[in-house]
């Protein structure tokens, strides 16, 4: 297939361009950098050092013989190069990162906060235009989050997107309807992904367009097969309290002899998918994508569940690196319990990769290695939700 990555310079992007190449798709990315162009505003850099696009695409093709194409293009108000990209290339599928991805930098301030609303709903919305307007049957397979559903739960696994429910008429009598999960969001960023699932549906309703939206867990890890055959093909590593995320963050903290930065009491339990199977998550979606006139595909693209102290105890027995349990910096409950449906892949032949200490210490080896280019002053959150709230310090 003819397949634009969009937002293919990025975290999860970047391995998953290479991956489906490998497997013989015919790949372009698009990005617009702007991830690189955030790590220079606020003064921090990828633990590990990544590539610039123009050297990664180049080794690529040095150990490969493959090539991926890039564009430089906002998908977010570069409407009509993305229209006209998108005809040119014939493209048969559409995979859509390029969204500002962390809530603690959404939560900054107005500045963040208005970015990443603009960003995230109007790269979403011209990604979906463009498509109507290209006249071309393409599935586009969206990066959407757990976020969407909040973390609680009513006592019941959170299903794969949609929820029967039972409305009492003013009749008396009983309807049955099928509804998307009501949509609890936890962060400005998290909102904008709520939003994209509304625009998703009205799209497909009006237009028949093929989508499906992976609600996808915290990812964890840094290397896949690809991105570790030469350090030019690297992934980047966040560990900064902005883009960081919890279960890398406490390894390289461990790496660097950090004490562990729990928010709170660490009772919050989220669900976490390792980044091997988030590439391999996307080529099976590609391989099953939904038939014209389908409503809007939801998988849960998440492999368990943890707690987050849960996860700072293990490391710490592993490493000896202490534990501290911080101001929580966010709006959110003191402890939760997570119980996620994840049928979907698992029946088309995801084999997961679970958390287990083997693979954790191959993260922490990561971390160690490219230790020296740790800013220690970054490690922390900053970034607090409402003024009740305080840094996570
Ligand atoms: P990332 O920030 O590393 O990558 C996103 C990429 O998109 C960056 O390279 C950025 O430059 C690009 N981009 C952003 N806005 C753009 C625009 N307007 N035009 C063109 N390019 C643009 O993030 P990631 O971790 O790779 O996440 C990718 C997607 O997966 C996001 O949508 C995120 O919500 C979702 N996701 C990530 C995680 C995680 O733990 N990292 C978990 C669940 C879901
Ligand atoms: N946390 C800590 N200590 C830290 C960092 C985080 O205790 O040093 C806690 C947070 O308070 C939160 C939990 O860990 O309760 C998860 O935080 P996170 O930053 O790892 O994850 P989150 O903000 O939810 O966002 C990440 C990605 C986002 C994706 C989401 C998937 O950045 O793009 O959508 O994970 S999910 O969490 O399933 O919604």
């Amino acid at each position: 297939m003819k397949v634009i990555v969009l937002g293919g310079d990025g975290f999860c992007g970047w391995p998953t361009a290479l991956h489906l190449s490998n497997v013989g798709h015919d790949v372009v990315i698009v990005d617009n950098l702007s991830r690189r162009k955030i790590d220079i505003d606020l003064e921090v850099d990828s633990l590990t050092p990544i590539s610039p696009i123009s050297v990664r695409l180049e080794a690529w093709q040095n150990l490969t013989g493959k090539s991926i194409g890039f564009y430089n293009i906002d998908v977010a108000h570069g409407y009509r190069e993305l229209l006209d990209l998108i005809c040119n290339e014939q493209a048969d599928a559409i995979i859509h990162f390029a969204e500002q991805r962390a809530a603690p930098y959404s939560m900054k301030s107005a500045k963040e906060k208005r970015y990443t609303v603009d960003n995230n709903l109007n790269a979403t919305n011209n990604v979906l235009c463009a498509i109507v307007e290209s006249g071309r049957d393409i599935h586009l397979a969206h990066l959407g989050t757990m976020g969407v559903y909040g973390y609680g739960t009513a006592g019941m696994k959170i299903p794969e997107g949609y929820l029967n429910v039972q409305v009492v008429t003013d009749t008396g009598a009983v309807v049955e309807q099928e509804i998307l999960y009501p949509a609890n969001p936890g962060s400005i960023y998290h909102m904008t992904k709520t939003q994209d699932a509304l625009l998703f549906a009205f799209y497909n309703k009006n237009d028949g367009l093929r989508i499906t939206d992976l609600h996808q867990g915290i990812v964890w890890g840094t290397n896949t097969s690809e991105t570790m055959m030469d350090e030019r093909l690297i992934n980047r590593f966040d560990y900064d309290g902005d883009y960081g995320t919890v279960l890398n963050r406490f390894l390289m903290q461990a790496a660097v002899g950090h004490p562990l930065t729990v928010h709170g009491t660490g009772g919050q339990t989220r669900a976490f998918i390792h980044i091997r199977d988030t590439v391999r998550c996307i080529e099976i979606a590609l391989a099953n994508p939904p038939n014209r006139g389908e409503k809007v595909k939801i998988f849960n693209q998440m492999t368990e569940t943890h707690r987050v102290r849960e996860l700072a105890d293990l490391i710490s027995r592993l490493t000896g690196v202490e534990v501290s349990y911080l101001t929580n910096p966010r709006k959110e409950a003191d402890e939760n319990d997570l119980h996620v449906e994840n049928k979907c892949f698992l029946s088309m032949g995801l084999n997961p990769t679970k958390l287990e200490d083997g693979l954790l210490m191959e993260v922490t080896d990561i971390a160690k290695k490219y230790a020296e280019r740790c800013d220690r002053s970054k490690i922390l959150c900053k970034s607090y939700w409402t003024e009740a709230n305080k840094p996570g310090i």
